[in-house]
């Protein structure tokens, strides 16, 4: 029996050349002749402003300045994710004559080398005419608001509510309401590479090459092509290796744009580098919520409804995602629990701040922060353990597949399987709850000198592998090995070992000897990209298939030569051999030689031997998990530190159990970051506080515990692998399990905790 390579815990086939520093990454990258991109950006939050870029253009080596006008036809990014409720807001290209964050891109300098191109950008002189900033989301909806946008009647891009069932009736019915506002903070994602972009024209055949630091290089394409009115052939975009994305590089930003234009305009070579600064202050930032959440539950804890008022600090424009993020809150909001009548208002509120966009989870996080903490204020209130009334609520083990009844952007929230109980119950065991309880007894029976030991648990679903499809080219190479094209564009997670897995299983051949290639357009038509934990589901199914078809055509091309019959073949070892009589073969590569056009074939078959797939996915699949954590606060200076961090995620069947766990750590510690460190500040006058990585502080290996974790496996019947989605799950509990375990640290002192962060000075104020 041939090995499976398919759920073993392989080490990265990527790894050796990211670490022997053999990598490309944009700034890698030799675009011979390239002129350097400099923005001037807003310094004042909202203003009126006039440009005056003669002293720059009088710079030596400055060669062109550009303005928003200058651009055309191009004036704004393109929607990607539209929504029914959106209102027109969208990022601009280049400011015209307001401003509305600080970092705003105002004018484009373009100079033989970066220092020329800085010089120019600071030569730019811009005249402000200071407007009030709105400083936040409630400051941008309360009466008498000053307006940010002249055409919208007031500061919302979106106004919209979901409903399921009936939750008013429901609450009518109630035994005990509960009801608190929870608070998630802006942060977003930092990835070692800050976004960049080049861009060539190519005046004689039209061909615009674009390079970008980007998740999604075919939706890079597809925007291009429509916002600069080209065929989708004249266009090719190239991600070339991408050091982390996190979902802020899942979006169309106006430098990306611009530079297309500028190498358009010019006829030539730009490129562009952000700087940290840049990223801090003008990428998408994320997460910053309030949620209104009211539960109404029977005495025992059985939970009737769910009312909620979402409020989303979307900065000052909206992206190419819209209001993709609070409208996931919503359709997620109701979690793993069966709730039956459910509302939810959002509001998208835009303010003076960077526009948000999509952060690992993209508003799900969110969600699981305000449902998780309101089960816990009910436990409370009914004095009932927090892990028995999350329980009695979960969707049961028999009820799948369970209807949420709501939808995100593009598809219906039905939950495809899962065993929310039996993830409870092996989280609760790995942690030793019962242990750490009666720890926690022993020194609350200590009185003041007892340490402060809280635990917190947070039960989560996540919804992964979003179509509408992806897709795999699969070809036998003549010389040696097989080459998989496929329209994922991986930037980290180690996408190309899962699929040589899937690969090297269906055709016999080792894992190493699967060439996997993406992030280039010009590779295959059709693409989507990596985000929302796709990978595995979409573009491991497709790789799965294209290699069925290949292995199957491999097979009748083999039986053809050798005279014998289909079924009495077998892939294996790089060949297709007889069973019982392995001398009589033939290599896949000279099958793929035999495959070639004029090669006498089998009646009906087409040369090559090759195989394209698009997965479908037309719904999604819902990976669920539950984590545990415990912490200690410090007496004397409110300090939290996390003893111990336990995760069971169920994402279905595994591919790579050893790719699965790096993902849950990295997950955890972003989400470690977003409870306790990270935050994007700004000040009352709307001014960025967090410019560096001196103010912006991320959780490094000392600030991020051990993670025990465990795989708990209900497959997706959605698909022949049986898959899940991974990618963001890690980061959707920790805010919220490190709140409760924070809050039930504090129990002695009864202080309840609503919001993020949570600083040490806040903790040390609660306990007084
Ligand atoms: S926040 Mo992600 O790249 O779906």
């Amino acid at each position: 029996m041939p090995t499976r390579f398919s759920g073993q815990p392989l080490k990265r086939l990527e790894d050796p050349r990211l670490l022997r520093g053999q990598a490309t990454f944009l700034d890698d990258l030799r675009v011979s002749g390239a002129r350097h991109v400099a923005f001037v950006r807003s310094i004042h939050p909202h203003a009126r402003f006039q440009v005056d870029a003669s002293a720059a253009r009088a710079i030596p080596g400055v060669i062109a300045v550009f303005v928003g006008g200058d651009l055309a036809p191009a004036r704004e990014i393109p929607v990607v994710i539209d929504h029914p409720a959106l209102r027109p807001c969208r990022h601009p290209l280049l400011a015209s004559n307001k401003i509305r964050y600080v970092g705003e891109p105002i004018a484009v300098v373009v100079a033989e080398s970066r220092y020329t191109a800085e010089d120019g950008a600071e030569a730019v002189k811009v005249e402000y005419d200071p407007l009030q900033p709105v400083r936040d989301a409630p400051a941008a909806v309360a009466s008498g608001a000053v307006l940010l946008h002249d055409d919208l009647a007031g500061n919302l891009a979106a106004d919209f509510t979901v409903r399921v069932g009936d939750a008013d009736a429901a609450f009518r019915t109630a035994d005990v309401t509960t009801r608190e506002t929870y608070y998630v903070h802006r942060y977003t994602g930092m990835p070692l590479e800050t976004r960049g972009v080049a861009a060539d024209y190519d005046a004689g055949t039209g061909q615009l090459t674009l390079w970008s630091s980007t998740q999604w290089p075919h939706t890079l394409r597809d925007g291009l092509r429509d916002v600069l009115r080209l065929p989708e052939h004249r266009i090719r975009v190239v991600a070339p290796d991408v050091g982390g994305g996190f979902g802020v590089k899942q979006e169309i930003y106006p430098e990306e744009v611009v530079l297309a234009r500028l190498a358009m305009l010019l006829r030539g070579r730009v490129k562009w580098i952000e700087t940290r600064r840049e990223h801090l202050t003008t990428a998408a930032h994320a997460r910053e919520q309030w949620h209104d959440v009211e539960l109404a539950a029977r005495r025992d804890g059985t939970i009737l409804a769910l009312r909620a008022e979402i409020l989303a600090d979307i900065g000052a424009y909206t992206r190419s995602l819209g209001v993709l993020c609070p409208s996931l809150t919503a359709a997620s909001l109701p979690g793993a629990y069966r709730i039956r009548d459910y509302t939810c208002r959002v509001r998208a509120a835009l303010t003076c701040k960077a526009p948000a966009g999509a952060y690992r989870g993209a508003g799900q996080p969110e969600a699981v922060f305000a449902i998780e903490r309101a089960m816990d204020h009910l436990a409370q209130t009914l004095r009932i353990d927090p892990g028995e009334l999350r329980r009695r609520n979960f969707v049961g083990r028999d009820e799948f597949p369970w209807e949420v009844g709501t939808a995100s952007a593009q598809v219906p929230v039905t939950y495809d399987s899962g065993d929310y109980e039996g993830a409870l119950d092996a989280a609760l065991e790995l942690a030793r709850y019962e242990e750490r309880r009666a720890a926690q007894a022993v020194e609350r029976g200590k009185g003041e000198g007892g340490r402060l030991l809280g635990i917190g648990i947070a039960a989560y679903v996540l919804l992964t592998g979003l179509g509408p499809h992806e897709g795999a080219v699969l070809r036998v190479d003549p010389g040696e090995g097989v080459l998989l094209v496929t329209g994922a564009s991986p930037h980290g997670q180690g996408t190309a070992t899962m699929l040589a897995q899937v690969v090297a299983d269906e055709l016999g051949v080792q894992p190493h000897e699967v060439v996997v290639r993406h992030g280039d357009t010009a590779l295959i038509p059709f693409g989507v990209g990596t985000y929302a934990s796709r990978n595995a589901v979409v573009a491991g199914n497709a790789a799965l298939i294209a290699a069925r078809a290949v292995a199957t055509k491999a097979r009748r091309l083999a039986a053809h030569l050798l005279e014998v019959s289909d079924a009495d073949l077998e892939l294996a070892d790089s060949v297709v051999r007889v069973v019982g009589a392995p001398d009589r073969c033939l290599s896949l590569a000279e099958l793929a030689r035999a495959c070639a056009p004029g090669a006498p074939l089998p009646d009906g078959m087409d040369p090559g031997l090759e195989a394209t797939h698009y997965f479908p996915a037309p719904r999604a699949t819902f990976a669920s998990g539950v984590h545990v954590a415990t912490v200690e606060i410090e007496r004397e200076t409110g300090r939290i530190e996390i003893l111990d961090y336990t995760v069971v995620s169920d994402a279905g069947r595994v591919i790579n159990p050893l790719i699965v766990e790096g993902q849950i750590h990295g997950g955890v510690a972003q989400g470690v970051g977003g409870a306790l460190y990270e935050e994007l500040v700004y000040d009352d006058h709307g001014q960025p506080r967090t410019q560096s990585l001196l103010e912006y502080v991320m959780p490094t290996a000392e600030q991020v515990p051990s993670i025990r974790i465990a795989n708990l496996i209900t497959p997706s019947p959605l698909n022949p692998l049986g898959v899940k989605g991974v990618g963001e799950a890690g980061a959707l509990a920790p805010p919220a399990a490190i709140a409760a375990a924070v809050e039930d640290a504090l129990r002695p002192f009864g202080a309840r905790i609503t919001g993020t962060p949570l600083r040490p000075e806040d903790i040390f104020r609660l306990m007084r």
